[in-house]
């Protein structure tokens, strides 16, 4: 696109927004400051490098497709999350799992890992000026081919991944240390069941315990700060998920954790967007992992829809940004990898954007008069506002490809790097 065009659709876009009571200038100055954390887990269909080869398995998360260029190594991965950032406006975070750590060949049990392992990435993050995030791994292991974990019934197994995930969060406070940035611990765990059980409170006490335990250890929150993801269901675990979400929500609120809400968890008439304003009232903070969730598949490349919209829209409507960390969550392996990153950030990011260019205030007036139809009219017409002229804006000043000029930058990047794979 020409930039002088670019200008010029932003200049007239401006002047409509400053018709509605809107600074666009000050807007962009906002979505500065908003990052996303960019899941490692779209480059290698969730792998990781304990091995070579190592695929995803069970844990009721599914990948499909076999697209060229999957990134085989952490060299390669690092060099796709360095084109992905690349092609996107503002500054990003990263997102680890722990079967992303440098293992060098060696058979690192889950039990057995420690910060050294992830320093490489820490050095990778410090170099870039960007934060890490962390989860533990509670799936793609022998011992959690039966579908539980921190709830299992055998007691070794509980042990097992008790020590596992205290070691990542112990990795997650190295990461927030060094960094100068906290670092976010996520868990979520499998744990559930196919079929119908008839004791669910004795699996949930258990996950309870377990998570007790897992807490004792204490981090300053300038270090780690703690979240806990709750699920409806996933593959083998249509009947029941240990970790609900009332159980999590309950645990945040009696502990002070942080809840993440994935949008794919969640019956698929249930507005997420309905539950921030409800949720910050009884936690500090809320971690999103942003998806689409299309009929049982709830990692699906996220996309400027509805459900998106709305909850980029309560977060600011509740002036909440700074009480909100927002990760992203999706795994495609149909289609070039870097590609599904672009489109999934850039969304939420677009999302916040239109977000910000709401005229809240004049909403908030009619609201409070009654005046319905006015406030449906005024959000109706906001969806016809030149919201790409803005974005398009952002991008040129932030010297990232504009519009649809990264499709090209990808298919170059898929040409000479990702198909010599
Ligand atoms: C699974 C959860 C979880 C994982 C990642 C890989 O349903 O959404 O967050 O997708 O940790
Ligand atoms: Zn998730």
């Amino acid at each position: 696109m020409k930039k002088e065009q670019i200008k010029r659709s932003y200049q007239l876009a401006k002047e409509q927004y400053a018709e509605l009571g809107i600074d666009t200038e000050k807007v962009l100055k906002v979505l500065d400051q908003i990052q996303i954390s960019l899941h490692c887990w779209q480059t290698d269909d969730v792998g990781g490098f304990e091995k070579s080869g190592a695929e995803l398995g069970g844990g009721g998360i599914q990948v499909t497709g076999n697209f060229p260029g999957k990134a085989k190594t952490i060299v390669q991965m690092r060099a796709d999350l360095d084109k992905v950032m690349s092609l996107l406006p503002g500054k990003q975070r990263l997102n680890l799992h722990a079967i992303y750590g440098e293992f060098d060949g060696k058979l690192v049990d889950r039990d057995k890992i420690e910060p050294g392992h992830f320093q490489g990435w820490i050095n990778w993050a410090k170099e870039r000026g960007i934060g890490l995030d962390f989860n533990c791994t509670c799936f793609s292991h022998p011992l959690a081919d039966d579908g539980f974990t921190l709830s299992s019934k055998n007691p070794g197994v509980r042990k097992f991944w008790i020590e596992h995930t205290k070691r990542c969060r112990a990795i997650g406070a190295e990461m927030g240390k060094q960094l100068g940035t906290p670092s976010i611990h996520n868990i979520w765990i499998p744990d559930g069941s196919k079929d119908t059980p008839v004791d669910r409170y004795t699996l949930r006490s258990l996950l309870k315990k377990s998570l007790d335990d897992i807490f004792s250890v204490k981090y300053p929150k300038k270090y780690l700060k703690d979240s806990i993801e709750s699920k409806l269901f996933g593959i083998g675990s249509e009947s029941m998920v240990v970790g609900s979400h009332d159980f999590y929500l309950g645990y945040a609120v009696k502990n002070n954790t942080m809840i993440t809400l994935d949008n794919g968890h969640f019956h698929p008439t249930e507005q997420v967007g309905d539950k921030i304003s409800s949720i910050l009232l009884f936690v500090d903070e809320l971690l999103l992992h942003l998806t689409r969730g299309v009929r049982w598949d709830s990692d699906h490349v996220l996309t400027l829809n509805d459900e998106l919209i709305l909850m980029a829209q309560e977060i600011v409507r509740a002036k909440a940004l700074n009480r909100v960390n927002i990760g992203l969550d999706f795994f495609d392996a149909s289609l070039n990898r870097i590609g599904a990153y672009v489109i999934g950030t850039r969304s939420a990011q677009i999302a916040f954007l239109n977000a910000l260019l709401e005229p809240v205030e004049s909403l908030k007036k009619f609201e409070e008069k009654g005046m319905n139809f006015e406030r449906l009219s005024l959000l109706e017409l906001m969806k016809t506002k030149p919201l790409g002229a803005v974005w398009d804006y952002y991008c040129l000043i932030n010297g990232v490809p504009v519009g649809h000029d990264y499709i090209a930058e990808i298919e170059k990047y898929e040409k000479e790097v990702l198909l010599k794979r």
